[in-house]
């Protein structure tokens, strides 16, 4: 059945009036991680923050390319993601008239592949057109809510003892969904005792593609123990196999690694690869395919939450504002600043409420201040590009 057209909010994200986009600057900023974060692909100790920053009007934008330093979570990098934005795409927009967010979007559709590109300078377009028109991003395109709910995302630790132990401090800081990374050789024991210690909270679990469908049988053992959801639990760019998988478990699949568009998601919720849809604003490709992909949900009845790719405040601002969509309803991982860093580039820093919410806000822009200063202390690569 052909998914009939929804009304998106992409049409309202437009300036005042069409705008000659002056500049794109393009910082690497290292932030070192509280603690490291273990996933089945890898270890980080610290984040690499890919930040743009657009010119236009005598305003300013803030944007976050997601990319990571190596190609384990998807094929993009920071690298490659410079490389795009730097030959292909700021030459694109830079310099002629732009009317609005799907003008934008345009202009990219040519260039296949790279979302997180794309998408580090959509979100610095919209912030910029946010706050020429005075407007918190929130409201710009749709939000609802007031406050988003929040859950937090735990790597693989050491023992079961520790990683009760982070879950207990989330729990005490008022976090409402527990999510646990899984991999081969570290799941269904921990994911066990876990529950057992903790048999009412919200919990689910997160595999970042580490199975095949041999693993079918270990993953329905996950059934029993009443998770929220199973997030990609098998390869980056597969639906096809989620889609067998799904019919064989209770527990919903929630993809991420493979929802890397609209017609991705489209295509997995037609063939039933999944029941959830974790929404990554950086890996779908910009808010232009977020809106759409946040209509398609709503109109399905299909939950939605935001996840989070350790951003920086810049990053996170972006994911707080989309979470206000009412098509979110289920906790995203948006942690406070202080889950992941010492010191954030955004004041205020992200808080989490002890009610485990985090409260949208209603200033123009990201509503948010970027702290430049800290920004240049730790930035380790600067250019400016121009038409
Ligand atoms: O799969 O959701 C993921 C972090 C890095 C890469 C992939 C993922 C994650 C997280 C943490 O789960 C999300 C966050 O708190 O930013
Ligand atoms: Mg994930």
């Amino acid at each position: 059945m052909l998914a009939k057209p929804v009304a998106s909010n992409v049409a309202r994200v437009a300036p005042p009036a069409p705008l000659r986009l002056d500049a794109l600057e393009l910082r690497l900023v290292r932030l070192p991680l509280l603690e490291p974060f273990v996933v089945s692909f890898g270890r980080m100790d610290s984040r690499l923050a890919f930040l743009l920053r657009l010119e236009a009007g005598g305003q300013s934008g803030w944007g976050e390319c997601v990319a990571f330093e190596s190609p384990l979570y998807s094929y993009e990098t920071v690298g490659t993601a410079r490389h795009v934005i730097r030959e292909h795409l700021a030459p694109a927009i830079l310099g002629p008239e732009v009317k609005d967010l799907a003008d934008l979007a345009a202009r990219f559709r040519a260039f296949r592949g790279h979302p997180m590109a794309k998408a580090g300078i959509e979100l610095a377009f919209v912030d910029l057109v946010a706050r020429l028109r005075g407007e918190p991003i929130a409201g710009l395109i749709g939000g609802t809510r007031a406050r988003v709910e929040v859950g937090v995302s735990l790597g693989i630790q050491p023992t079961v003892d520790a990683l009760d132990e982070r879950v207990n401090h989330f729990l005490a800081l008022g976090y409402r969904r527990i999510k646990l990374k899984i991999k081969p050789g570290a799941d269904v024991p921990i994911v066990e005792e876990i529950r057992r210690r903790h048999p009412r909270i919200l919990l689910s679990v997160d595999a970042n593609a580490a199975y095949t469908l041999a693993d079918a049988a270990l993953l329905r053992r996950l059934d029993a123990f009443d998770l929220l959801m199973i997030e990609q639990p098998l390869a980056h760019d597969d639906l096809l196999d989620h889609a067998k998988l799904q019919q064989t478990l209770r527990t919903a699949i929630c993809l991420d690694e493979s929802i890397t568009g609209h017609e991705q998601a489209r295509q997995a919720l037609e063939t039933g690869a999944c029941r959830i849809v974790n929404m990554k604003i950086g890996r779908v490709g910009g808010y232009s395919e977020a809106l759409r992909i946040h209509g398609l949900c709503l109109e399905r009845g299909v939950p939605l939450w935001c996840g989070g790719m350790l951003e920086s405040g810049i990053g996170r601002a972006h994911n707080v504002a989309l979470a206000s969509l009412s098509g979110f309803t289920l906790p995203g991982d948006i942690s406070g600043s202080g889950r992941y860093f010492e010191r954030d580039v955004i004041l205020p820093p992200v808080e989490v409420a002890p009610d485990g919410t985090v409260a949208v806000p209603t200033a123009p822009g990201l509503g948010f201040d970027v702290d430049v200063p800290f920004l240049e202390s730790r930035t380790e690569s600067f250019e400016r590009l121009r038409p």
